[in-house]
């Protein structure tokens, strides 16, 4: 019961910045890969006639080829490749970075679906609305098996790990649908495992969020949950709390009882919440149980976003 019947165009759509960049880079690489193949193809049979046995006793000879002419084809073709790998650093590197104004969003895979949590509080099944122009950014995990976010238009595919967070970003130019696809094999629905991607003018998504069910923040429930789970019994911001404060954590450096220091990332922060004693902060016990069974894939990603926001001015 696939929501697309047909089938993805050898070249989808162009959909985000870094789509045509990719595209420009893929489409350079396949022509000097084909001028080179029709060079040595026409020259190989150039050769095999100019060359050939003219007569029955005759001996090959040895042809020296002219120093200028080794130097023109080793620095010309070195000069092409060092430049495709600059270029395609470059795309990379603005590919894999997502910019520092981006939005965060939360994406889970599971066996055979996507879960989807807009920072408002929405949540989506599938399909995922978001708005043009606005950089997005994905933090991913899988409940069960590797899976792959993959929206061909953006030219954008990460995998999905059990486990841990990774992220992707894209900023969508083009108002559309597009298709969201699983891009790693993970059971007997892999292939009806996809979705859709809105992407609205930004008032159209405004009116969209507001449409929803009325919704709280992901940092207001992400309280409750700090709540619930009684880790505001330890983690307060007073002298002689047995947990170190958790305000302005995020994004700054951590150091621990061993001496070895970390960037709070949200890997880390899962860590911390699912096996606290892999790193124990510097001046602290180790006395926090950990809570692996304890908090699910959503009430983590609460936790992280409410710890996120602590310390920061809104
Ligand atoms: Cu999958």
């Amino acid at each position: 019961m696939s929501v697309w019947p047909d089938q993805i165009p050898l070249f989808p759509d162009r959909a985000t910045a870094i789509a045509r960049e990719v595209d420009a880079i893929y489409f350079f690489g396949l022509g000097i890969a084909t001028i080179f193949s029709i060079l040595v193809a026409v020259l190989v049979a150039y050769f095999a006639i100019r060359y050939r046995r003219r007569h029955h006793d005759e001996v090959g000879q040895r042809e020296q080829a002219p120093a200028w002419l080794e130097l023109v084809w080793s620095i010309i073709p070195l000069g092409i490749l060092l430049f495709m790998f600059a270029w395609g650093a470059d795309v990379y590197f603005k590919a894999r970075r997502a910019p520092a104004n981006a939005v965060e969003y939360y994406a889970t895979g599971k066996q055979w679906m996507w879960k989807f949590q807009h920072p408002q509080g929405n949540r989506e099944i599938n399909d995922l609305h978001v708005p043009v122009g606005v950089p997005i950014k994905l933090i991913m995990t899988s409940e069960d098996v590797i899976h792959s976010f993959w929206v061909p238009e953006f030219r954008v595919k990460m995998d999905v790990l059990p486990g841990r967070y990774t992220n992707l970003w894209f900023e969508v130019d083009k108002v559309g649908t597009y298709r969201l696809l699983c891009n790693e094999y993970c059971g007997a629905e892999h292939s009806l495992m996809g979705g859709r991607i809105f992407a609205m003018e930004p008032a159209d998504y405004e009116s969209w969020l507001a449409g929803g069910q009325p919704q709280t923040a992901l940092t207001k429930t992400g309280e409750q949950v700090f709540a619930e789970k009684t880790c505001n019994t330890c983690h307060k911001n007073e002298a002689g709390a047995l947990g170190p404060s958790l305000d302005g954590v995020f994004g700054n450096e951590r150091e621990f009882a061993d001496g070895t220091t970390v960037i709070a990332d949200e890997n880390y922060l899962r860590e911390s919440i699912l096996e606290p004693r892999a790193k124990l902060v510097k001046g602290y016990q180790a006395l926090m149980p950990t809570f692996q069974g304890q908090v699910d894939e959503e009430e983590l990603v609460l936790l992280i976003e409410y710890i996120k926001s602590l310390g920061q001015d809104e």
